[in-house]
């Protein structure tokens, strides 16, 4: 996850319907043209003089400065307005996949892009997308609003420009869904609230990002970009899977009715930690289901916990050849299912396999216990383990399912002591995890000065990668005379005048803010290298 550079950052708004910009017809709210028309006039969303003397093309909005220290830096957007606009209850999988290939065609122009879009089916539209664009490396936000932007009291306004500065400002390679200041993974949301501001929450995922005062990026939780491979989009989702929400008493025969072909894969929502009703009957018209081929997908009707196979009710399910969601979203889980489903040339058991697996972030995987029982619980607990010849002859460099190895779990804990004895064994000092993240950057993370300093001493280096942010990171600290965040940085080996995205140092940005390098609360060394 990068911020973004260059002057000018051009984004595609593709507005699909929605509250945002309904209007009112015979006391009710329809989808309402012309919204690009409606951002043009609130100079919030355009700069008329900068459009002006820039030339833009009449199709173009360009934003306000977000801070009058740059007045190049500028996201310019084009709002493509579909047609028709929709409500979302009406958007299916056959819009969605329209949206998806707007993108494509569109990719190489823009820098982002962000799809407004209804609220009640955003959390699908998001998974659905999530599933379908593979190899994104562009940020796509979808954003709407609970209340239209023309009305005086909305959140339509700051949701839209908080969407477009994000995705203008920041490189966030995901479909991200934001909504009341908070960027979430798209196909970890869900909608929760039909009236309130804040309409969706992200039950097992914090936020990839919170816009307050300052913008903060969660940057351990954004996926990063594997490899440079070109954006190919998925059109031929599966549209012949649904959703079954189990009830106590449920009757069987309306089961075996509902999972008739053509189905082909089934999210079936179940009670607590995945449980449903044992009765013979319903588990056989399950296991026939399962038999014939149909995927049947357990979900929690819980918003919050995974399934769990704690119970023997649960367990009675996954004997009748149901496969555990986890801790996916319904709405996740059905993406899922009409991804995997719509993927040509896979076996059943090729299809069962990817449905357990994290694709695109939408579950969180399994403990590396439960995959590989003869490995130890955690990846330190593992590493102590081995070092206490618990399981002698074992590799000390075995990597989670993550690719850390209990060197990186040693450092972002601060363990100064397993850090000495796993270096003493000879694992690798600079290793990296499938993130590209060092056991180094773990502890500067943590400010885990005793860590930084034996891994340093040990010949610990921050890669070009790691340190690609963190001139933006340092200024972020030194607006917050964050003297210990900045000495772990430095201790580690950064460079404290390098600059952040603006151009500006840690120690310009301190220096902005306190009238004297005199007055700086930095002491010691990170004063020495700021000043
Ligand atoms: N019914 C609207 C929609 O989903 C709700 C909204 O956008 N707030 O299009």
């Amino acid at each position: 996850m990068a911020r973004a550079t260059g002057p000018e950052r051009r984004l595609l708004a593709i507005y699909t319907g929605g509250t945002i910009g309904m209007r009112s017809e015979r006391g009710v709210l329809v989808p309402g043209r012309g919204l690009a028309a409606v951002l043009r006039t609130l100079p919030m969303f355009h700069d008329e003089g900068h459009a002006r003397a820039c030339g833009l093309p009449e199709d173009t909005l360009v934003l306000p400065p977000a801070s009058p220290a740059c007045p190049d830096q500028r996201v310019m957007y084009t709002v493509l307005e579909c047609q028709p606009l929709f409500d979302s209850s009406d958007m299916t999988i056959t819009e969605w996949v329209q949206i998806a290939q707007t993108i494509e065609r569109h990719y190489g122009q823009y820098h982002g892009f962000v799809v407004i879009h209804g609220t009640d089916t955003m959390a699908f539209a998001a998974s659905v997308l999530s599933f379908m664009l593979e190899n994104l490396q562009k940020t796509v936000i979808l954003t709407g609003a609970q209340v239209p932007i023309h009305a005086l009291w909305n959140d339509g306004r700051e949701n839209l420009l908080g969407a477009l500065l994000l995705a203008g400002q920041y490189v966030i390679p995901e479909v991200c869904l934001f909504f009341q200041n908070q960027l979430f993974r798209g196909n970890r949301a869900t909608k929760v609230d039909t009236r309130r501001f804040a309409a969706f929450c992200s039950p097992h995922l914090p936020p990839l990002a919170t816009v307050g005062a300052d913008v903060t990026i969660n940057r351990e939780l954004v996926r990063r970009v594997r490899g440079q491979g070109r954006l190919v989009v998925h059109s031929s989702m599966e549209r012949d899977v649904g959703l079954l929400r189990l009830y106590p008493g449920i009757p069987a025969s309306l089961v075996r009715v509902f999972l008739q072909p053509p189905l082909k894969g089934v999210v079936m929502e179940t009670f607590g930690s995945g449980n449903g009703p044992t009765k013979p009957d319903l588990l056989q018209e399950l296991r026939a289901a399962a038999e014939r081929g149909l995927l049947i997908v357990n979900c929690t009707h819980c918003l919050q916990g995974a399934v769990t196979s704690d119970y023997g009710a649960g367990t009675a399910l996954a004997g009748a050849g149901t496969i555990s969601g986890s801790d996916m979203t319904s709405e996740a889980a059905l993406a899922k299912l009409s991804y995997v489903l719509g993927l040509p040339g896979l076996s059943l058991d090729g299809r069962k396999e990817l449905l357990a697996r994290d694709l695109r972030g939408e579950v969180t995987p399994p403990a590396v216990d439960e995959l590989r029982p003869s490995l130890r619980s955690s990846t330190l607990g593992r590493g102590v383990a081995q070092l206490l010849g618990l399981s002698q002859g074992s590799d000390l460099s075995l990597e989670d399912f993550g690719g850390q190895t209990p060197l990186h779990s040693a450092a972002r804990g601060g363990q100064a002591g397993v850090v000495t004895m796993l270096l003493q064994r000879g694992l690798d000092v600079n290793a990296r995890d499938k993130d590209g993240l060092s056991p180094l950057l773990l502890a500067v993370r943590g400010r885990h000065q005793g860590a930084i300093g034996l891994l340093r001493a040990a010949g610990a280096r921050l890669s070009p990668r790691e340190l690609e942010d963190s001139g933006t990171e340092l200024c972020r600290l030194a607006s917050r005379a964050d003297c210990e965040g900045l000495r772990a940085w430095w201790q580690a080996g950064a460079d404290l005048k390098q600059p952040g995205y603006d151009g500006r140092s840690a120690l310009h940005v301190y220096l902005g803010l306190h009238s004297s390098s005199r007055d700086l609360p930095l002491s010691g060394s990170a004063a020495w290298c700021l000043t």
